[in-house]
């Protein structure tokens, strides 16, 4: 295999070269999921970019079809960033997208429509000569004002949309308004802001059920829903999202008090996972988020040579908590269709220090559910109280995966070579902090590959999984795929994504393992692994 493909993934969203970036536009539309994505169709670095467009009857297998937006009007003649996509109730498709008009980069928003529906693919889109439909005005910084969101319509009848902004440091997510989806009217304050977070990129605004996992439309509107706010920090690559209530007569946003804006807040992902997009799916009435996956090979040279640079995270079923504090999220149903031999344990003991191989399937492309339970907490070890102010990924640089511990860590070793000079552990790691138990769960890039390069971004990435630990079980179950492992902790309470790039685990050299690293015994309730089929991407 060449160094060009060894690092290709097998199921994840990838087009056959060049760079990606942000997902766009993500929409079902009579019977067809498409989706867009930011593209260089000359490179595999970022520039050059236009709307890529694929379609898929099951978001697992794609086609790739011509760039659906590209510049070629005044109104985006320096660039087609990131937007969105709203199914108007006269069941036609519209695209709101950031057009950029000159060098400087200023940026306005515009409209594409499909040039003829009755062509299943909707593969020509027009961009109408009333673009745009709205410039920054003097209060917008305008270099600093891009990607609207899926509209909505009030109890009122008028559309609303965001539009991502930033004014002294403080994020914005501006309000705009209007009853024909072409005059919009900006309300007089933002939906929602926050000091010091720099430009919200992409921000995503959504309602979702108090009762239920099922998704809603974003024009929903009723009893026992929350909303949701994400934002994107184009400072620290990372997102964050708030739960809270939608004053619809402000046309405000209030985030609940247990949730935080900034960067600490919550993620959708605490890995590799930035500019991500949901967007309701009335076929399984369910709301499913995009997410883009940047390399970490963060030197250019690297994805020059690869010929390719990003991928999609796989397409993840999103819905509120039951405490309504979190969201959950877990990958669609239809992934399990690529599901081929499989291998399965249960009731099996890891002693402390033990590791055990599993075999029998391929552990370079693999999805793999695991269910983790213990006698006791107690041996759970103190949580230091000033680790309180740390990332959860700094107190798993300190605390990694082969430092003994009490309960953990224990949890997967993927993609390892045989003698692990390389491996990326998946694990959990119980604390005993003041008032109750913190669950620490790890994707640990750190001995990911033996390829020295100082550009290499190599994160303990890791996050807190808030969960009651009342069954003394907790399960993990991650997706393995050549270069990326996509994880998802206590039934997708916490979600952690790596970009890895192995040189000795790789194809069939690669290996994975179970392990428990605490005095305290865990018992693998039941373990199932599958090998896993490469979608048709084509
Ligand atoms: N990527 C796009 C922008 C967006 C950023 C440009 C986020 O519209 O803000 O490619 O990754």
């Amino acid at each position: 295999v060449s160094v060009k493909n060894v690092h290709r993934t097998g199921f994840h969203f990838q087009p056959p070269k060049h760079w990606i970036n942000d997902p766009n536009a993500p929409m079902y539309y009579n019977g067809i999921y498409h989706l867009f994505y930011q593209y260089n169709p000359k490179g595999s670095v970022w520039g050059n970019i236009v709307w890529a467009h694929s379609v898929s009857k099951d978001l697992i297998h794609w086609i790739h079809l011509e760039p659906a937006i590209y510049p070629s009007k005044k109104f985006d003649k320096y660039g087609t960033w990131s937007g969105s996509a709203t199914i108007l109730p006269s069941n036609k498709p519209i695209i709101l997208y950031t057009g950029l008009v000159d060098a400087n980069k200023t940026q306005v928003q515009n409209y594409a429509v499909p040039a003829n529906l009755s062509d299943p693919y909707l593969r020509k889109w027009i961009k109408p000569d009333n673009n745009p439909l709205i410039v920054p005005d003097m209060s917008i910084n305008k270099t600093q004002f891009r990607d609207p969101t899926t509209a909505w319509m009030g109890q009122d009848g008028h559309w609303r949309i965001l539009v991502g902004s930033l004014r002294k440091q403080r994020g914005l997510a501006i309000l705009y308004k209007s009853r024909d989806f072409i005059r919009w009217v900006k309300a007089k304050h933002p939906l929602h802001s926050s000091a010091y977070t720099g430009n919200w990129e992409c921000p995503d605004f959504f309602p979702v059920s108090l009762q239920s996992s099922n998704g809603l439309d974003a024009s929903y509107y009723g009893e026992n829903t929350k909303y949701v706010l994400k934002n994107s920090l184009d400072v620290t690559r990372f997102e964050y999202y708030t739960i809270g209530t939608y004053d619809i007569k402000r046309d405000r946003y209030i985030p609940d008090k247990t949730s935080i804006d900034g960067w600490k807040g919550l993620r959708l992902d605490y890995g590799n996972f930035y500019a991500s997009k949901s967007f309701y799916d009335p076929v399984k009435n369910r709301r499913i988020v995009w997410g883009w996956t940047n390399e970490s090979d963060i030197l250019p040279d690297d994805d020059i040579k690869k010929g390719w640079a990003g991928i999609q995270a796989i397409p993840r079923k999103v819905w509120l908590d039951p405490s309504g504090k979190q969201l959950v999220q877990w990958p669609v149903e239809e992934l399990e269709t690529l599901r081929k031999q499989k291998v399965q344990l249960s009731n099996k003991k890891l002693n402390k220090g033990e590791m055990d191989e599993v075999k029998g399937i391929t552990p370079a492309q693999a999805d793999v559910e695991v269910t983790f339970s213990f006698a006791s907490l107690d041996k759970a070890e103190q949580f230091n109280p000033k680790w309180a102010d740390l990332y959860a990924q700094d107190v798993c640089a300190i605390k990694g995966s082969t430092i003994q511990g009490g309960l953990g860590p224990f949890g997967l070793v993927t993609l390892a070579s045989k003698n692990l000079q390389e491996y990326i552990p998946v694990f959990f790691r119980v604390f005993k902090a003041q008032r109750n138990y913190k669950v620490l769960m790890c994707s640990d890039a750190r001995r990911s590959t033996l390829k020295h390069s100082e550009a290499m971004y190599k994160p303990s990435f890791a996050g807190y999984v808030n969960v009651d630990l009342i069954d003394k079980k907790l399960s993990l179950r991650s997706l393995i795929d050549n270069s990326v492992v996509e994880s998802f902790g206590a039934g997708g309470k916490t979600c952690i994504t790596s970009r890895v790039y192995p040189t000795l685990a790789i194809h069939d050299n690669a290996h994975l393992f179970v392990f428990n690293n605490g005095t305290e015994t865990i018992k693998i309730e039941t373990l199932n692994a599958w090998s896993m089929d490469t979608s048709n991407i084509t």
